[in-house]
């Protein structure tokens, strides 16, 4: 049955609904919170393809058993600027919570570190994260590896996963300046969202499983998703496999796929995330060089093109005043997610 409209929900409202499910899934309460929190916050800044829509995702992973519910993530220090964080197969969310206060000490201590997120299952968008330590002063870059869906440059075989890279820079006094994408010429998510609302795609998102370009959603989804920028986001989608798959000893998304054994679940893998003190390289110089970055952001603004991550500032500020709206067959499909 079709539902037609949206639902409206507070975003107290959509963090209780988020994490009812999660833990009627049977998550453990310290995941579903932070699962939950990823969520919303992605609702909340109008990134619909990585917001409450993965609740749907996320009950999928745990209903086929690709997730562990109740993994104890663990801790630990394979070298002094490095932590690893073992998540023994469970959501992403939690591992990266207990390591941050560590990468965020050694960063701060040795002017770099890095830190690996092993055997986890990855459904999310990398912001929250690098948003949350360049809040914290530092510079940061995140990848993480998926399942393999996506065609090298000049081929139509999956062979890469829609592996984001995130970045984040810190702002004195304003929100930092962030950006994050899939190194797909767009998220396989918002395919997802494309094929549920039965709406077209463009023709250069992929190719259907003969090697046509195809404006199916499902006909890509179940054929190559292309990268964006033709071989340069080829070329970064390769890095992302090698630098968080065998560089931090997880697996690439040809892997994370195979080991997925057709059950439809999210990536299982690793992230590598590293954060750069700024302080490290500039001392007491440090606030005359961050103007510097402030003048290369206001030649950008000053000609009317906008900062990535604006729009999610914006749609932030408006969710926080008004609550959220979130599609009618959406919220039915959670709640049936929900009793089922
Ligand atoms: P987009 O192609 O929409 O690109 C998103 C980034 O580009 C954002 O930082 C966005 O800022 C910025 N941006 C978009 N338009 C402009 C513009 N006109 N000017 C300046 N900046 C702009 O996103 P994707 O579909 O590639 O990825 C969406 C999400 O999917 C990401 O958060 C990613 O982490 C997630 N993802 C997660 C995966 C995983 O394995 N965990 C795999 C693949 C994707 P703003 O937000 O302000 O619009
Ligand atoms: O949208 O491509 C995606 C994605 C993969 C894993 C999480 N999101």
């Amino acid at each position: 049955m079709s539902v037609a409209g949206d639902v409206a929900l507070t975003l107290a409202e959509a963090d209780e609904l988020a994490r009812t499910v999660l833990q009627a899934w049977g998550l453990a309460p310290d995941h579903a919170a932070a699962v939950a929190e990823t969520m919303v916050s992605g609702e909340r800044d109008g990134c619909t393809s990585h917001g409450l829509y993965r609740l749907l995702v996320a009950a999928n992973s745990v209903e086929r058993g690709v997730v562990v519910p109740d993994a104890v993530p663990e801790v630990s220090e394979p070298a002094a600027a490095l932590v690893r964080v073992d998540g023994k197969g469970g959501f992403a969310q939690l591992p990266f919570q207990q390591g941050m206060p560590l990468l965020v000490e050694k960063a701060r201590r040795y002017g770099i570190a890095a830190m690996a997120l092993n055997n986890v299952v990855h459904f999310a968008a990398l912001w929250p994260e690098v948003e949350a330590l360049a809040e914290q002063g530092l510079v940061v870059l995140a990848f993480t590896p998926s399942h393999a869906w996506v065609a090298p440059e000049g081929g139509t075989v999956p062979v890469f996963g829609t592996n984001p890279i995130a970045f984040g820079w810190p702002r004195p006094g304003r929100s930092p300046f962030v950006f994050d994408f899939a190194t797909s010429a767009v998220a396989r998510g918002e395919i997802e969202l494309h094929r549920r609302a039965g709406r077209s795609i463009p023709l250069d998102w992929g190719y259907d499983a003969d090697g046509n370009p195809s404006a199916d959603a499902k006909a890509v989804l179940d054929g190559a998703m292309r990268t964006f920028g033709a071989h340069k986001g080829s070329a970064l989608a390769a890095m992302v496999e090698l630098v968080a798959g065998p560089l931090i000893g997880d697996m690439t998304s040809a892997e994370s796929l195979a080991a997925d054994e057709g059950r439809g679940g999210s990536p299982l893998g690793g992230e590598l995330i590293v954060a750069i003190d700024p302080a490290g390289f500039l001392g007491t110089g440090l606030d005359a060089h961050l103007s510097r970055a402030e003048a290369m952001f206001a030649a950008i603004e000053g000609q009317g093109a906008r900062l990535p991550g604006s729009r999610r500032l914006v749609a932030r500020a408006r969710s926080e005043a008004e609550g959220l709206r979130i599609p009618a067959k959406l919220h039915q499909d959670i709640i049936e997610v929900l009793e089922r």
